[in-house]
């Protein structure tokens, strides 16, 4: 059964994280969690870049803060797409920092950025990757849309 991957710099990232959890587990897609740092932990990082392809992992969710380095490291290593997701973390210059160290990746190794805390749109991102080669999650995804068109719909009712 295929994989996403859902990594974070540090537990402190794991409440804007479990987004990205929550929705894929929705899907009912498998998810693999783990805390990977980049700068605490490159050992962990270098073997997780370069192994993750090998057990049914087939797409990679990474968030981080601060200087967000965990996304394009782990571009840099893996052959999966790479979905990155800046995290305001505390000590963070509004975001700002984490948004840029993943977004501006150099030519030839992407990293598909989401918005501040976009861990539920990387999610998404992710099972719709995973539905473009597979019927059933296809069609989750299909009713999801159906769901969030229902919303706005049913809003517009009682103006
Ligand atoms: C980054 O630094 C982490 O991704 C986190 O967003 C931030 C702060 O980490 P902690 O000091 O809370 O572990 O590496």
């Amino acid at each position: 059964m295929s994989k996403v991957g859902v990594i974070m710099g540090s537990k402190s990232d794991l409440p804007v994280m479990q987004d990205a959890i929550d929705i894929l587990k929705e899907f009912d897609i498998e998810v693999e969690v783990d805390i990977v740092s980049a700068h605490r932990t490159p050992d962990k990082l270098f073997n997780y870049g370069t192994n993750a392809h090998t057990r049914g992992i087939k797409v990679i969710i990474a968030g981080a803060g601060g200087a967000a380095h965990l996304p394009g490291m782990v571009a840099s290593l893996s052959p999966l797409p790479v979905i990155g997701v800046p995290v305001k973390s505390s000590n963070s210059i509004d975001g700002w920092d984490s948004v840029l160290s993943i977004l501006q990746m150099p030519g030839g190794v992407p990293v598909a950025t989401v918005a501040l805390n976009g861990a539920k749109n990387a999610g998404i991102l992710a099972a719709q990757i995973l539905g473009s080669a597979d019927q059933s999650i296809l069609d989750k995804i299909l009713g999801y849309k159906e769901g969030l068109k229902a919303k706005v719909l049913d809003s517009a009712k009682d103006l």
